[in-house]
Formats: structure tokens, sequence, C-alpha cells
């Protein structure tokens, strides 16, 4: 991280909005202006774009840490992303432009997706779902899996989307928490040609979750075997039919905007994952604002967010935020190489994408494939490039610039997290003059603070992420939990909310954020908690005990290492490893397989017993260890580090 760091902060190009872009620019400085003047009416302001059914008594009330905004307002999130939409010109424009992986495509305008969204919401009420009752969302990127988030909304039932890369053991988990009536799944997805049976794992899954009643099944088609798919009588039942048998009209529940809209699964220090709560009103509007001002949204615009439906980026920035604003939002299902390393460019240029959305780790794998590749292909209609997920390094943003945006887009760098609901800090394009490797300034209306370890503020200089003030998407709570909301989130720093991000303020009073400060690693952009893959592998029979960090990696951002000892009787071998790497995918899915698994007679302890995985950080990144007095036995540490170099 301090090499990282020190190059960071050496980035000295900056690069200044077109006079032609910021011409045109939905965003200017008055919305810096009129939020610092007055963030509420900001808020407020931006709240009235969209369709209310009763307006709010009050912007907010807040005791911290519970945070209420537009109270007594009702509304709901369907009827703004697709109803309203349907009485001009839009009712014939794409909302969703969508390319299968075998290259099959579908469109439909606002006016199919209002038939499909409602036809939907019909089935989910002939099946039993009542609004507040939560469902299961497993699905490959396919149009299906935004329809069904839709529908869940439109009447007033609360989705947890699970990714469909995690394993049946991370769904079965996340539906028993949030106590999910329905799973809605799918026959098959593509990933790299290969088919993925989510049936099947959610199969797996669902023979541990009494709470589940049903289960819709869509039929991916493109050559997926329909009979193949087992059913089990009485639960499960296919999409189309369900959706066939329902008029396309249904009438939206009109929502408290503190009621709940969703749960989202992320990870944190422990093992157990947290359902990050989000609620209506406050959400939406921010998400859709964020969409408008920091993606520049306009007529004709083709939006591109690379996020699987499965993580935050993908509620806000596929679903939520560009359908609420009317956009055309393209969705791709499958992997960015396949059948070549130029899909996306081929894709970008095949359906015009005109703002194109993804995370550093995909930048960085690009950059190791070639520049051939999007050279290959027209990007003219690419405007405005975003990146997500993790810090940028300089070198991927100069790329990016210069081999997909050709040196004509503006680059928005957008810090933001599962718990935040929509982007925090970013430039707005057209107005703010960017740097490589920075997100620049807070959005409108965010009051964003960094603080040292006592919570006193840094006006430049480094230190921990801090929020002063709520805002409209901020997380409500920790579903079933909200004594760890207010533990988490709220007590590090009294009176803030603790994001978990360490940054530096430079003199410019730009943000350079440096990744988390906690025990939770960022692989390839996706929040993994080390103390669930040590779970994960202690849970294997042969497993005694296990520490996990993360260790520098080129494309992926973070790798996992893993420290194993085995139990009396076990020997470690290379057969030994694969089992581990294959268990810790069964559990959580293959994104947390460790890349590195020393076995190990002892792990570095403290003499109270403590695990010192700082030293264990030492040894995965190949650095001289750090000081060691503290250990009960500095030699097992030494013994570590030389038997870690023989491993590569
Ligand atoms: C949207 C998302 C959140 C964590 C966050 C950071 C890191 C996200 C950036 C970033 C540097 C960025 N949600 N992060 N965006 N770090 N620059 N532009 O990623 O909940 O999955 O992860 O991701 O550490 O705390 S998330």
């Amino acid at each position: 991280m301090s090499d990282q760091l020190s190059t960071l902060l050496s980035e000295e190009r900056r690069f200044p909005p077109s006079p032609a872009f910021a011409s045109e620019a939905v965003a200017t400085q008055a919305l810096y202006d009129q939020a610092a003047a007055d963030p509420l009416a900001f808020w407020e302001a931006e709240a009235k774009r969209l369709d209310w059914s009763t307006p709010w008594d009050s912007v907010l009330e807040w005791e911290l840490p519970h945070a209420k905004w537009f109270s007594g307002g009702q509304l709901n999130v369907s009827a703004n992303c697709v109803d309203r939409h349907l009485a001009g010109a839009r009712r014939n424009q794409a909302a969703l432009i969508w390319e299968g992986e075998p290259g099959d495509t579908r469109t439909l305008t606002y006016w199919q997706l209002y038939q499909e969204v409602t036809r939907a919401a019909n089935a989910l009420l002939a099946l039993g779902v009542k609004r507040g009752d939560r469902v299961a969302i497993y699905l490959p990127m396919i149009p299906e899996a935004a329809i069904a988030m839709l529908a869940c909304t439109r009447i007033g039932a609360v989705h947890s989307v699970v990714f469909g890369g995690f394993s049946a053991e991370s769904l079965r988990d996340r539906i028993n928490d949030a106590q999910a009536v329905c799973c809605i799944t799918a026959d098959g997805g593509y990933r790299r040609g290969q088919i993925l049976s989510l049936k099947r794992l959610a199969d797996e899954a669902l023979a541990g979750c009494p709470s589940i009643h049903s289960c819709l099944v869509v039929h991916r088609g493109q050559g997926i075997d329909p009979t193949a798919c087992p059913m089990k009588e009485g639960r499960d039942h296919w999409w189309h039919r369900s959706l066939e048998a329902q008029a396309p009209d249904c009438e939206p529940a009109a929502m408290e905007a503190e009621e709940l809209l969703f749960i989202l699964y992320t990870s944190g220090t422990t093992g157990k994952p947290k359902g990050i709560v989000h609620t209506t009103g406050g959400y939406l509007t921010q998400a859709a604002a964020t969409t408008r001002h920091v993606f520049d949204l306009k007529d004709g615009d083709v939006f591109w967010c690379t996020a699987d439906i499965g993580w935050v980026t993908g509620h806000s920035y596929v679903v939520y935020g560009p359908l609420a604003n009317g956009a055309t939002v393209f969705m791709y299902e499958g992997a960015p190489d396949w059948p070549a390393r130029d899909r996306f460019w081929s894709l970008c240029a095949k359906h015009g994408v005109t703002i194109f959305y993804t995370a550093p780790t995909a930048i960085r794998a690009f950059m190791k494939w070639g520049i051939e590749h999007p050279a290959k292909h027209d990007l003219s209609r690419l405007r405005l490039l975003g990146s997500v997920g993790e810090p940028i390094n300089p070198e991927a943003w100069i790329w990016y610039h210069l081999h997909i945006g050709r040196e004509r887009c503006p680059i928005v760098d957008t810090w933001w997290q599962t718990e935040t609901g929509g982007i925090m800090i970013t430039p707005l394009p057209g107005v703010v003059t960017t740097k490589p490797g920075s997100a620049t300034i807070p959005f409108p209306g965010m009051d964003i603070e960094l603080v040292d370890t006592t919570g006193t503020p840094v006006a430049r200089g480094g230190g921990f992420l801090t929020i002063k003030s709520p805002w409209p998407g901020m997380l409500r709570t920790i579903y079933g939990d909200d004594a760890r909301y207010y533990e988490t989130y709220w007590s590090r720093f009294p009176g803030r909310y603790f994001a978990g991000d360490g940054a530096k303020i430079d003199a410019d009073g730009y943000w350079w954020i440096l990744g988390r400060v906690d025990d939770v690693l960022n692989v390839a952009g996706h929040r993994i908690g080390t103390m669930e893959v040590e779970s994960a592998l202690v849970d294997h029979p042969a497993v005694a005990e296990a520490a996990v960090v993360g260790k520098a990696h080129d494309l992926k951002g973070q790798a996992i290492a893993a420290f194993v000892t085995l139990k009396e009787g076990f020997t470690p071998s290379p057969s030994m490893r694969d089992e581990l790497r294959e268990h810790v995918a069964v559990k959580i899915g293959a994104i947390a397989k460790p890349d590195d698994i020393l076995f190990a007679a002892d792990l570095p302890k403290t003499r109270s017993g403590k695990i010192m995985r700082r030293l264990l950080r030492d040894v995965a990144e190949g650095r001289a260890l750090g000081d060691t007095t503290t250990l009960a036995d500095p030699g097992v540490v030494a013994k570590l580090k030389a038997e870690y170099e023989s491993l590569e």
C-alpha cells in the first residue's frame, strides 16, 4: 500500500474538462454552490424530480445512527423507473438492450419492460408473495434480473440479489438470514462458453431453507434444455408460464419513503456477511441524481455499467439510477474475453455505447491483453468513461484515457460503497479537472471529512474517511442486527459514519482513496472478509487453524494468501491444497479461492494468542519482517518466510 501511495501522490497530470463537453454538460458549478448553501434544499430538489404519490412532510429526521429521509412521502420505485416514461416518445425507446454471451440479443422498450414487470409482479402476487416479504434473486445477467428486481419493488417485496457466482451455501445463508419466502433463479447462464446451472445450486441451497415457499425458474433459452432442469412439484414454477398466465397491468404499491427496498449482503470483518438495508425514497433519489449528474445523461445515450446485478453497482447503475432517468441501458451476460479479448469493444461498437462504467481490475486486464483489441473497433460513440470498485492506479487511468477514451472522454473515478447506496466522491464531468488516481471531490450535498486516529478533522494529509451528516442513500441498518450497525459504522468515531477506508487529501483538496484499513480484502473489486475465508478453511475436516491475508496483485488489486495448519493425521500435499481451494469455492464462491496456501506447522502469535496478520502480510508480500518482538516464538515467522519463498 505504501508503494502504491507514493506513486499515486507523485501524480501531477491534470485533465480539465474540454470546453465543448463543459458547455453541454448536465451538471454545472451551480450544483456545488446550491448544495453548499443548503444541502437539504438540494436533496429536496433532486427528490422532486421523482414521481411521488404523496409528498413528504419532512426532508430529514436524524437521530444518530438512524435517518429518515422524506418522511410521510410515498412513491413506487418501478413506477418511477418504468411507468412515468410511457407518456411521451420514451414509450418506444429501448430501456434495455441486452446481449447474451453466445451472441443472442434482446431489446425491451419502456412499454415492453412495463408489460414484463407488471406480469412478473402479478406472478409474485399469485404465488402469495406479499408486501414486505423477502425475495431472493439468483440469476445470470439477463433482462429477467432487472425485471425481477422491478417486479419486487412494484408490490413492495424486498429483494435480496445474490451474485450468480456465489455458492449454494452462500445462497442458503443469505436466504436464511433474510427469511426469504421466494427464490427467482434460472436453468442456466453462460460464462466463458460454459453453462452454469444456477437452478441446481439453488436446489442445493433450498434444501436447507424452510422459509422458501416458491421458486420461479427462468428458462435461459439459447441451447439450454429445459427438460434437463429438475422441477420440484408444488414449489417450482417456470417464469415464462407464470407470466403468460398474468395480465400486463398491476397497480404499483404506494410505498412509504422509509419502507425497505432491498437487502444486499456484503463482507465485513467477521465471518458473517452483513445484510445491508436500503429503503425507498432516499435511495432512489441518490441513485437517480448521481446517475444524471455524474454520467451526464442525455437523450440518446446508451449506458453500459459492466457490473453484475449481484453487486451494489449493478443495483444503482444498471437498474435503478439509469431507468429512473429514462435512459437506455446496455447489459451483457458473459465474460470480457469470450470468445475473444475484444468482446467488450465489439459490444461498444455494435450497440453504440456512449457511457461506459467499469472497474480498475478489468482495465488492468485489458492493458495486459494489449491495445490491439480496442484498436480494432469503432469506439467513436463513447463520450464518457467511469471507474469504480477500488483505487485506479494512474497507469491504468492513462491507458483507459488513451486507448478507450481516445483522449476525448472525461473519466469519472467514483468512490462509494454498498452501504452508501450511491456515488459519494467523484468529479462532475464538465466541471471538475481530473487527476489520474484521484476520485477528486465529494458529490454536491455530501459532508465527507478526513479524521486522524483521535477523530480530529484533517484538512490536508492522510487519515480515515468519515461522513459527518446523513445522506439520502445511506444504509438504514444491518438486517436483523441494529446493534452491529451502530457498532460497525458509528462507534469508531463518535458522531460520524466510518467507511473503513483510508484516504489522503492533497494540496488542492483532492481525495485519494487508499483502500480498506480493516480486515476486508478487495479482490478484483469484490469485498471479501478475511474471516469469511478463514471460516471456510477451518470448516474443512483437515484444517486446525487458518489465517488469511491480502497481498498486492497486479491485476486483481489484492490476491488471497492463506496460512493453514493441519490437524493431527493429515499431511500437506498439492492435492490437499487443491482440495482446500475447492472447499472455499463451495463455501463462498470461486472468487474467494486463495491464490496461495502455505501449510505451516505454527502460525505467528502473540503471547496472548492473537495471530499477527501484519507479519503474515509481510511474508505474503515478500517484505522484510516488521517488529516480531511481541511474538511468543519469533522463530515461527522466519521459518514461514523461508517456506513461502520456496512456494513461488
Ligand atoms: C461501489 C463498491 C466498497 C469499497 C470501498 C473502497 C473500494 C470503491 C472506489 C474504491 C478507491 C474508488 N461497493 N472502492 N470505489 N476505492 N476508489 N473509486 O465498490 O461495497 O463493493 O466496495 O471499495 O475500499 O470501501 S463495495
